[in-house]
């Protein structure tokens, strides 16, 4: 076999032939799966169920943690894996990667699936093919000790010009403070929640905005109460549009799996309310402003 003809050559060539092909010593059904997107409907759903689902994810608990031993969990991992094994796909691999660099990375296919808590908004709603939501959560702000600026809304720091406000590259929450017509040199990237954390503690930022839930994870920062004027933050697994066949198979047994009780216990797990969610939808999330 010429040594430079590739798997997708060498598999058009067996597929032309209606033959299994034997790969690297193991036999894998021939697809016709391009990689980056199914094609004739199933082509994501046959290739997870040989090869397993690449799955995105920030490792910010409660939304996702990369156990030590290489286990992804997590609240939106979690319901992914069982939603994944109703469907015949029983490996799940995590990937973590920046909130910016997620959807990219689905669009390159080097991942095939967001499971990380990556907020609905428009302009994410236009990029890629969300399931119905898996939870529904809140904003706060990560402060000093005792809050002496007293930050509580997002008006508090649009109003107070002198304010600098840490974010995670690319995520919601930058959104929200460009929504709101904040100067950019006051939106503070930080690398994740411990290097918000830790941007806080040398004073080098007055406030950290991230999930209420993300921000309760860490020891050393005071969190103010969920901010009433921040937009709704609700999330599912997110895919490629071309997967579309997968998106809707996968919604049908969520939305099965959202009926039982085994999902508001995974919820609940992880410190969600399972009631917030009950009713919320896609087409409601994906309203959201930037
Ligand atoms: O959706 C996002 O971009 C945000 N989601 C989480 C769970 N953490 C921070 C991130 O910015």
């Amino acid at each position: 076999m010429d040594a430079n003809i590739s798997r997708r050559q060498l598999f058009r060539g067996a597929l032309a032939l209606g033959g299994v092909v034997a790969v690297g010593g193991s036999l894998a059904a021939c697809s016709t799966t391009e990689p980056g997107g199914s094609q004739s409907g199933g082509g994501l759903l046959d290739r997870a169920k040989q090869e397993g689902l690449r799955v995105a994810i920030g490792n910010e608990p409660p939304y996702t943690q990369l156990d030590p031993d290489g286990t992804v969990t997590g609240v939106e991992p979690d319901v992914l894996k069982v939603v994944c094994a109703r469907m015949g796909i029983d490996k799940i691999e995590g990937i973590t990667t920046g909130y910016d660099a997620m959807i990219p990375g689905l669009m390159a296919n080097r991942w095939d699936v967001i499971a990380a808590g990556l907020f609905m908004k428009k302009s994410r709603c236009a990029e890629v093919a969300y399931a119905s939501p898996v939870i529904v959560s809140t904003e706060s702000f990560g402060v000093q000790p005792g809050n002496p600026e007293n930050i509580r809304t997002i008006a508090d720091v649009t109003d107070r010009k002198e304010l600098r406000v840490g974010v995670v590259p690319g995520g919601f929450e930058q959104g929200i403070l460009e929504e709101a017509g904040i100067r950019a040199d006051r939106i503070i990237n930080v690398t994740d929640a411990r290097g918000g954390a830790d941007a806080l503690g040398a004073n080098r930022i007055d406030a950290f905005l991230l999930p209420t839930l993300s921000l309760r994870e860490l020891a050393d920062v005071e969190v103010t109460a969920p901010i009433e004027d921040a937009p709704k933050t609700g999330s599912s697994a997110a895919f490629r549009p071309d997967d579309q066949d997968f998106v809707d198979a996968y919604t049908e047994e969520l939305e099965k799996f959202k009926t039982e009780p085994e999902f508001a216990e995974i919820l609940e797990k992880w410190g969600f309310d399972p009631t917030v969610v009950a009713g919320v939808t896609r087409y409601e999330l994906c309203s959201v402003d930037g």
